[in-house]
């Protein structure tokens, strides 16, 4: 059958009550476009009781649109990310109803009861137990996907069926190139232009990042999600399950410290955001120990989840050691630490910025928070195999971004 995009809201209800019977034949239906990412449409179907959301890839950049074509084979990707993650950390994705690949599209589970963690942190949020579950999801995602836990056969499985050559080429240019050069699509704030151009000419910056692209392009480690910022991540911390992590259409098997990475980097975006945002400014140093805190509170979770699930059910008998673990995570941290300081760089100089920087209206304020994002990041890419462990690591970037 061939492709058609949904044209109208009847279009989105008629592909509902096809694949699902959640609304029984409802005739009161409303249908929302709620989509705010860059590259789906994404609609919110609601009969005032219940509600459920579909999500359809168009081959072609939602933002963009038909001048940046892309492989529909993502929502396949999406679809099939999500019910590896509800096998490897049940409850911590919104439940598939219905995959289908004529349409594009996939009907899941509505989570609007959460709330976007980049958005309760900009929001300065208490959220008790959040950073902890994060690092169990992290781990259990690592683990059930690794050389650890896979038969040799089923690893070859899962790097086949998550081939994402688009998605896998918009990350290698918009982390590993775009921002470490004076590209077209970058984004630089005026007052951080000189800064910017010392970025594009420091050559030991430059290998460093050459070093993490290749390991993103060839290091076929572990299932990623594969865009794991905040904005995917969403939460409710008196909720049973008080994360939901979602649109993992970036999904490949590659380096295990690039989703750890990434979700680090927003961590402290959002830390170098608090040093200027709107606000009394011991609430926001007092946030930013909060922020430091979550981070190493999030890393000890992941280590300790992850060496629970190694010694209990390591399938390889070469892995079954606690010094090959050991040597793992203390990869995991190095690689993690690179990849924090590529996605802090592509967030502050390339084509996709932050809310919680870019909510700093003034210019030269925005720059100040901007450069204190560029220090830690070059911190973190040259010295990334420097640090004893993540404590010391959260009291150096504390001191290059507190309120002053
Ligand atoms: C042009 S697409 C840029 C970014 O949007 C997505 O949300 C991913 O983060 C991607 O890198
Ligand atoms: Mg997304």
């Amino acid at each position: 059958m061939s492709f058609k995009q949904f044209s109208s809201d009847q279009d989105v209800i008629d592909f509902v009550q096809t694949h699902t019977a959640v609304f029984n034949n409802s005739p009161d239906l409303t249908v929302t476009e709620i989509g705010d990412g860059n590259i789906n449409f994404v609609y919110r179907v609601d009969d005032g009781a219940q509600s459920l959301i579909v999500k359809q890839a168009l081959p072609y950049i939602r933002v963009i649109g038909e001048a940046w074509p892309l492989s529909q084979d993502r929502i396949r990707i999406e679809a099939k990310a999500l019910k590896q993650s509800e096998e490897s950390c049940p409850g911590s994705v919104p439940e598939v109803y219905h995959y289908d690949a004529a349409s594009c599209a996939i009907i899941m589970a509505d989570i609007g009861q959460y709330q976007s963690l980049r958005q309760a942190l900009i929001e300065r949020q208490s959220l008790p137990g959040v950073a902890e579950e994060l690092g169990a999801y992290v781990a259990k995602s690592l683990f059930y996907s690794s050389d650890f836990y896979l038969s040799s056969k089923a690893k070859k499985s899962i790097v086949q069926d998550f081939i994402n050559p688009d998605l896998c080429q918009i990350s290698e240019e918009v982390y590993f190139w775009d921002p470490f050069c004076d590209h077209e699509r970058n984004n630089v704030n005026t007052p951080l232009a000189a800064r910017a151009s010392e970025w594009w000419q420091d050559a030991e910056l430059k290998q460093a990042v050459a070093r993490l692209k290749m390991k993103f392009q060839n290091q076929a480690q572990v299932l990623l999600h594969g865009d794991l910022h905040t904005g995917s991540v969403f939460v409710d911390p008196s909720a049973e399950h008080k994360v939901k992590v979602i649109d993992p259409e970036f999904a490949f098997v590659g380096p295990a410290g690039f989703d750890l990475g990434v979700l680090i980097a927003n961590y402290l975006l959002n830390l170098a955001g608090q040093s200027r945002a709107a606000g009394e400014p011991e609430e926001r140093h007092a946030y930013q120990q909060v922020l430091l805190s979550d981070v190493n509170s999030l890393w000890q979770s992941l280590t300790e989840s992850f060496r629970r699930l190694a010694a209990e059910h390591t399938q390889d008998p070469c892995l079954q050691s606690s010094d090959i673990v050991d040597a793992w995570l203390s990869e995991l941290l190095t690689d993690s630490l690179g990849f924090a300081g590529v996605e802090m760089t592509r967030r502050t100089l390339g084509v996709a910025h932050v809310a919680d920087v870019e909510q700093i209206e003034d210019e030269a304020a925005r720059a100040e928070a901007q450069t204190m994002c560029l220090d830690m990041a070059d911190l973190l890419i040259k010295h990334a195999g420097q640090f004893s462990g993540m404590p010391v690591i959260t009291a150096a970037v504390g001191e290059l971004s507190f309120c002053r």
